[in-house]
């Protein structure tokens, strides 16, 4: 990470890292609005995949958040009486705090306070490995940097007297922390062009082979990677951890069916609310996914928040501009489903987004239902390839059609059919 200027969450997450388990308090705010996680699931989950360990939770209801402590001064008392109790040394907020909020907070209860924001940096921090990883959370956490320290700047101006009064010794740091960090995302973006060229090159190559792509997508810890594996053979690190995998993989996988063989590509899970810089700055590992050919999303069928995830997965999708491509589903942990929630059938039509899209169950970890996939997988294939038959299957999702008059190619495959 850069020298430099830090804000002043950016600190104590980091510090964190040196005692792994630092026990901490997750509280979150219920705002009346859909989806709201009242057990603090998978903030937990966040919290220990980011080396924190949760003690306790506490969570309140409020129509708005109050603009200097989020929650009333009431609750932030009782914040604290439950961090001592259960020795807290850290707490953590589900939402997103204003950095006012943040300090507000941290003075009212006297220990550091953080979001499921700046968590969700952090963690990508700890995973990044490649060197266009490291650099993608590196932009990242500048540009969030930079956004709070621009809010902070504005405060401190009013604070002396407004336009006209400049130059006091606060804002001549501010001012100075503000081009530093300007100059440090410059720095960063132009070293993660010269990358992304190089692996415009390598897709240039896959190309001109005429590669038939499959990326998998899906919310984090669906079982991505653990197919990835089972499919390719291959030894992707697959854990019970959110954000596993950061960088993406791509292997080849031959298709026996069809006779050839198709790239496949494990990539970077999606989450509820991932902070916007991230999205950004991973465009270019989000990238395999929208040039893909056909995308399996991935679903851990046996969370019972399934539907919201998938929701999310859509949002993503449709940020990135990968929602019109192909998909087929993958509800996968089938081994790990309650018997009254069993399907019915291991292969059938799901809607998404109002969407027919055809959906398989299997199990990554047991194999079950891997010869379905890998059949489905050749009959998409030859009937989307050049030198494959007619399409048999009307099912949208699975079947596209030429536009009469379009170049050939794999890239330029037009509408799909309904
Ligand atoms: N019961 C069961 N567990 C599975 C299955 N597939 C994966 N898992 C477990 O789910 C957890 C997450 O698996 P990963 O393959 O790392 O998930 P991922 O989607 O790649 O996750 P990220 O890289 O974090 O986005 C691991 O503990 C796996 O062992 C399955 O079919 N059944
Ligand atoms: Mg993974």
């Amino acid at each position: 990470m850069p020298a430099g200027p830090r804000a002043s969450g950016q600190r104590r997450l980091s510090d964190s890292s040196n005692t792994p388990t630092a026990p901490t308090l997750l509280v979150g705010v219920d705002f009346g609005l859909p989806h709201f996680d009242d057990g603090l699931v998978e903030l937990g989950l966040l919290a220990e995949s980011g080396g924190l360990q949760p003690v306790a939770r506490l969570t309140c209801k409020r129509r708005a958040p109050d603009p200097a402590l989020f929650v009333g001064s009431g609750k932030a008392d009782e914040i604290k009486e439950l961090a001592t109790l259960h020795g807290a040394k850290e707490v953590l907020f589900d939402q997103s705090l204003s950095p006012a909020q943040q300090r507000n907070l941290e003075r009212h209860i006297g220990l550091p306070v953080n979001d499921r924001t700046l968590l969700i940096l952090e963690i990508f921090a700890q995973r990044a490995r490649s060197h266009e990883g490291k650099l993608q959370v590196e932009l990242a956490r500048l540009q969030y940097l930079s956004t709070r320290l621009v809010r902070r700047w504005t405060h401190l101006e009013r604070q002396t007297g407004g336009i006209g009064l400049r130059g006091g010794p606060g804002e001549t740091q501010i001012e100075l922390d503000r081009r530093m960090i300007g100059e440090a995302i410059k720095r960063t973006k132009e070293r993660l062009t010269k990358v992304k060229k190089q692996r415009n090159t390598q897709r240039r190559q896959r190309e001109r082979n005429q590669t038939f792509k499959i990326s998998l997508v899906g919310y984090t810890n669906a079982g991505k990677s653990t197919l990835f594996n089972a499919l390719v053979k291959a030894r992707a690190y697959a854990a019970d951890q959110l954000f596993a995998t950061l960088d993406t993989t791509t292997r080849q996988l031959y298709l026996g069916e069809a006779g050839r063989s198709v790239s496949l590509s494990d990539t970077v899970g999606f989450i509820r609310d991932l902070p916007h810089g991230l999205v950004e700055a991973f465009q270019a590992t989000l990238q395999e996914a929208t040039e893909a050919d056909l995308l399996l999303h991935v679903v851990d069928a046996s969370n019972p928040d399934f539907p919201e995830q998938m929701a999310e997965v859509q949002k993503v999708l449709t940020e990135i501009g990968a929602q019109d491509l192909p998909q087929l589903l993958v509800f996968n942990k089938a081994d790990a489903l309650p018997p009254e929630r069993e399907p019915l059938a291991a292969e059938d039509v799901y809607e998404v987004d109002g969407q027919r899209v055809p959906r398989i169950f299997v199990s990554a970890r047991t194999g079950q239902g891997l010869d379905r996939l890998r059949h489905a997988l050749a009959r998409t294939v030859r009937e989307r390839l050049p030198d494959a038959g007619a399409p048999e299957d009307d099912v949208r999702g699975l079947t596209r059609e030429y536009l009469p008059g379009e170049p050939e190619g794999p890239e330029d495959f037009g509408t799909m059919s309904a």
